[in-house]
């Protein structure tokens, strides 16, 4: 799929810092006088925000409805959203995309990795982020950022399950190294966010 903007991803575990990410790199970049859309998955369009709440607070949940539930918000978020955003020539600035589903709901929650990608691969209509920025925290040292109440379904996991995810987002940026970058989410806001921005600079 071709398009004029420009799409960015925003990676990580609970906590390490994405949201916080998201608002800095927007400011600087509306600030250099780039056009600037940011969004986030699940959600990002009001039948996606829909999709959100079953899929943070929805009980007993099977793990391929989890998979398929995260698609299709992808799917809708894409169409109404980000390809339009696009397609208009804009940054698009997405917290979380497909690498947290191949994290989650392949590594964590064990669901056959080729399976997964290729699902995903139709939700996304094979559009791929020219940049993602991962960012990698020790998941107990994230958990200690946020508060233990009101965690979400998926927050709750056990430490093993958040582990999990971090090793299959390590793999991913081994897997992919021109697109993805790591950076260390234990550095303090200011010092993560210029790294972001120089990196995102580099290739825009
Ligand atoms: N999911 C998502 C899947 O399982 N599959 C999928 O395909 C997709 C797309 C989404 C959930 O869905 C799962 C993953 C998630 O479990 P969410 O609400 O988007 O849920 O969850 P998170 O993205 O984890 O949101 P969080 O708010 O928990 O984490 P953030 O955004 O990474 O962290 P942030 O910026 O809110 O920061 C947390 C705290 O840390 C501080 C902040 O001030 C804040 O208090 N902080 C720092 N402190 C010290 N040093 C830094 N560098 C800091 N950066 C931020």
């Amino acid at each position: 799929m071709q398009n004029k903007g420009f799409f960015i991803t925003l990676e990580g575990g609970e906590g390490a810092g994405k949201s916080t990410l998201l608002e800095g790199l927007t400011r600087e970049l509306l600030s250099k006088g780039f056009p600037v859309v940011k969004t986030r998955e699940p959600g990002g369009s009001p039948i996606a925000e829909k999709i959100r709440q079953i899929l943070l607070h929805g009980v007993g949940m099977a793990p391929k409805a989890e998979l398929l539930l995260f698609l299709a918000a992808r799917a809708q978020h894409l169409q109404e959203k980000v390809v339009p955003a696009l397609e208009a020539g804009s940054i698009v600035i997405c917290d979380r995309f497909s690498d947290s589903t191949i994290a989650y709901q392949s590594f964590a929650r064990g669901l056959p990795l080729e399976e997964v990608e290729t699902l995903d691969a139709i939700a996304r209509s094979h559009l791929k982020p020219q940049l993602t920025l991962l960012l990698d925290i020790d998941p107990e040292e994230a958990f200690k950022r946020i508060s233990s109440k009101g965690r979400d379904r998926l927050e709750k996991e056990s430490v093993a399950f958040h582990k999990k995810v971090r090793e299959g987002f390590l793999f991913l940026a081994k897997r992919d190294e021109e697109r993805v970058i790591l950076l260390d989410a234990r550095r303090p806001t200011q010092e993560v966010l210029d790294k972001a921005l120089q990196a995102v600079l580099e290739v825009i």
